[in-house]
């Protein structure tokens, strides 16, 4: 038995060189996850990529817009696809440069950090000359921009994130906003070696603390939290914590002391809060009109919060949505005016409820990880305007304060993500994906994205390869040597990037004349020497390969965020301009933006169940993280696919919708709005707030060929809608959209996703 790490834990696993033959939970996991089970059953699906194919179109008629997603494939040889593709890197650096290549290639790739596909693919383009990069993440889009000007930048708040343990011992009150969702924090970028959602909360409650969840899924929260289930109007959260603010404010419970030594702007919001700024008092009254919680339900729970040791978390999943700032700036604001930032268990957190790597213990270093070099363009994208990118060569667009310019890009390259999942708007993505001369995909698997590339590049699974892993943040270092030889000819991403950088000439640059083990041994080394300068004995490299996992050392196994800070201010600044919390900021105020001003505000969303398009589309979908699989990958595995009705994704409503929709348990509805429309199975379940429709993200983009707006499988970005949360973080929004849910007519089409594509032989 070996043991291996993946983004949803560790498991231990017999092969009999070719497949997986037993997999179990990896035995320091107190509480694993059946996703592992999709690894073995997806190795050799036949939509495994198993040889290099080219595009019929792109192989017929050379570079140049085209008829993506909807052409056949041809397969070639190795050697015939990467001459070609080295021919069309070297055209094109030549005749527009790296200004004209879109690297950014944006997605979660796999764990391993050798193999890391962005940290391949970037070194590599470096290596040639650079790329467009971009900015940002889809996870965090709007947290990411804003922080940084009201509190720290993103690395510092989940890095240094108060540890759960405090939580447990010292909490009385924990409010989360978008819940504490334990399939969520089963998954982080890198690996998760041991899950603890249940049993931290477990802890909590037994040390006398309550949960308050508030979201419009009861089971956004283990059962272990007993938690009680506030519901408001999704896209309502800035109401409601406007009102809990009032509440304070208005009641004398706010901390004046803390206020005045540790942020700036009180008064500005104030004056909003209290009606100044538009004649509209942010009262428990006023937010029921708006989030449908009762203001009594509200008012209490202000002054509960004010009684007690309390913490608020707010989830990732609420600023992916138009004017995502709000929520995440007004949770800073309310654990501000509660005064206990920096006391145990109280204060503010983002995220614990979203990935598993927030309120780990704190890590003295991270594993070691490939160089990627310098990037000569300095030109980027926020990562979720990509289809705008795209379609609008040239056209203008705001970022945090800036006026920028879109580039125009000849050559898109892929490897480690897929857009044609965590994009919004897919069929737009579509056209967008039509313009470039040239788009390269290296994937394991036909992902949409694939389908969508003219040149498609088959990668290794990690169990197909040499590598080592450690989770963000987290305290095991796995080594994962191959379990398996490679699915048909696929090949490592950094085998491809070094046969291509030696037919451009630059191939010792890439490879520093090393081979994956040479590199795995030679960064480990360093990496180990230079932590025994700072007193840290690891093991060497043959010991830790043979070996199991090893404890990588800790700065602190118990943190609580900003003590320092409160402790000393003067000394312990913040990196934000005033040094303080913001709860007004001049920074941002001045960029003018009405739709993210100076303080926080309540703005309606275009897309509510409060706004005029609910008429038409009266449910509000709710496109969260799935529950089986993490984002797309390996979707076509067992677990993923026994939650499968009628192999459609499964959507959640209430008994009610379902009831005023004629619609039963196991019905094929479409979801619909004006963008487009997917098939989904229909799970009734009153877990879900009335009004909602529950989907998550993930099934694989299967468009009707004569209809790209619409997806066969359930892919819930066939209909979300892609604009930015504002102008300050132009950050992804695929949370929330309004859609209508009717059931599906006529014979059910076949779906084509879980085979490979149409190929071709020329
Ligand atoms: P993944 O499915 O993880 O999705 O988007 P992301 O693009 O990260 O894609 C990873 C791809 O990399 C897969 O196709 C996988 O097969 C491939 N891959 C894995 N390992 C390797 C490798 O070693 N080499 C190569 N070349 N490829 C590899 C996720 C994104 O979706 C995120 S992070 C979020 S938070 C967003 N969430 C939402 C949302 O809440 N709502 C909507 N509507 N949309 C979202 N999209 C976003």
């Amino acid at each position: 038995m070996a043991t291996h790490l993946t983004h949803w834990g560790a498991f231990e696993a017999s092969s009999d060189g070719a497949r997986l033959t037993e997999v179990r939970p990896w035995r320091g996991d107190p509480e694993p996850t059946p996703l592992i089970s999709n690894v073995a059953s997806a190795q050799h699906h036949p939509t495994r990529v198993d040889q290099p194919y080219v595009r019929r179109g792109w192989l017929e008629h050379g570079p140049g817009p085209g008829a993506r997603g909807a052409d056949e494939f041809v397969p070639v040889t190795w050697e015939t696809a990467l001459d070609l593709l080295a021919g069309e890197l070297a055209r094109v650096y030549r005749e527009y440069g790296g200004e004209a290549v879109y690297g950014g290639s944006y997605g979660w790739a796999s764990a391993g950090r050798f193999h890391h596909a962005q940290s391949q693919v970037h070194r590599f383009l470096n290596c040639l000359g650079g790329y467009v990069s971009h900015r940002n993440s889809y996870s965090l889009g709007a947290s990411t921009v804003l922080l940084p000007h009201i509190l720290a930048d993103m690395g510092t708040i989940m890095a240094r994130a108060t540890t759960k343990s405090v939580l447990a011992g010292h909490s009385k009150l924990v409010v989360a906003f978008g819940g504490l969702s334990p399939k969520n924090s089963a998954v982080s970028p890198g690996g998760v070696s041991r899950h603890d959602t249940r049993g931290w909360i477990e802890t909590a409650r037994a040390n006398g603390c309550r949960f308050v969840t508030v979201s419009p899924l009861r089971d956004d929260i283990p059962g272990e939290a007993q938690a009680e289930w506030i519901a408001p109007r999704p896209g309502s959260d800035a109401a409601f914590m406007l009102a809990l603010a009032q509440v304070l404010d208005s009641e004398g419970l706010a901390d004046n002391e803390f206020l005045d030594t540790y942020t700036v702007g009180y008064a500005r919001f104030a004056e909003y809060l209290r009606g100044g700024v538009d004649g509209q008092v942010k009262d428990p009254e006023w937010a029921e009109s708006i989030t449908g919680v009762p203001a009594e339900r509200i008012r209490r729970l202000a002054r509960e919060m004010a009684s007690t040791r309390t913490f608020i978390t707010v989830s990732w999943s609420l600023q992916r949505a138009q004017y995502g700032e709000q929520p995440l700036w007004l949770g800073v604001v309310l654990a501000a005016m509660l005064g206990q930032i920096g006391l145990p268990g109280g204060g503010f957190g983002h995220g614990y409820g979203s990935a598993a790597n927030v309120g780990l213990a704190v890590r003295l270093t991270s594993p070691p990880r490939l160089p990627q070099g310098a990037n000569p363009v300095d030109d980027y994208i926020p990562v979720a305007r990509i289809a705008d990118m795209l379609l609008n060569p040239g056209g203008a667009y705001e970022y945090n304060g800036e006026h920028r310019t879109y580039p125009d890009i000849k050559l898109v390259y892929w490897a480690g993500g897929n857009p044609f999942h965590h994009h919004q708007n897919l069929a737009r993505l579509r056209t967008a994906f039509a313009r470039p001369d040239t788009v390269v995909v290296h994937d394991p698997f036909w992902s949409a994205t694939a389908r969508h590339a003219d040149i498609v590049l088959p990668a290794t699974m990690t169990i197909e390869r040499d590598d080592y892993g450690a989770g963000e943040g987290d305290r095991f270092f796995f080594p994962m040597p191959a379990l398996t030889t490679p699915h048909g000819q696929a090949r490592d991403d950094y085998w491809m990037f070094a046969e291509l950088a030696e037919r451009l000439g630059v191939g010792k640059e890439f490879t520093g004349g090393r081979t994956t083990g040479e590199w795995l041994r030679y960064l480990y080394e360093e990496w180990r020497t230079r932590l025994l300068a700072k007193g840290h004995t690891l093991p060497d490299f043959d010991a830790f390969w043979s070996g199991e996992a090893i404890e990588l050392p800790l700065e602190a196994e118990e943190h609580i965020a900003f003590a320092d800070f409160r402790a000393d201010p003067v000394s312990h600044p913040l990196h934000t301009p005033s040094g303080r919390i913001e709860i007004f900021s001049e920074t941002i105020a001045s960029f003018g933006y009405d739709d993210c001003p100076g303080h926080p505000v309540w703005r309606e969303p275009d897309e509510w169940l409060g706004s005029p398009l609910a008429a038409r589309f009266p449910l509000q979908l709710v496109a969260n993280q799935p529950r089986t699989k993490l984002h797309s990958q390996l979707d076509i595995g067992d677990h993923s696919q026994s939650t499968k009705i009628r192999g459609r994704e499964p959507v959640r409503l209430h008994p009610e919708d379902a009831a005023a929709r004629g619609l039963a348990t196991g019905d094929i509805v479409r979801i619909y709005n004006d963008r487009g429309s997917c098939l989904a199975g229909l799970a009734i379940d009153d877990a879900v707030r009335p009004g909602i429709a529950q989907l998550s993200t993930g099934a694989w983009y299967d468009p009707d060929p004569a209809d790209p707006t619409h997806c066969r499988h359930g892919n819930p970005n066939a209909v979300t809608n892609d604009r930015g949360a504002s102008r300050l973080s132009q950050g992804c929004t695929g949370q929330l959209s309004l859609v209508e849910i009717e059931r599906h007519t006529g014979p059910l089409p076949d779906l084509t996703v879980t085979a490979p594509p149409r190929t071709t032989e020329l």
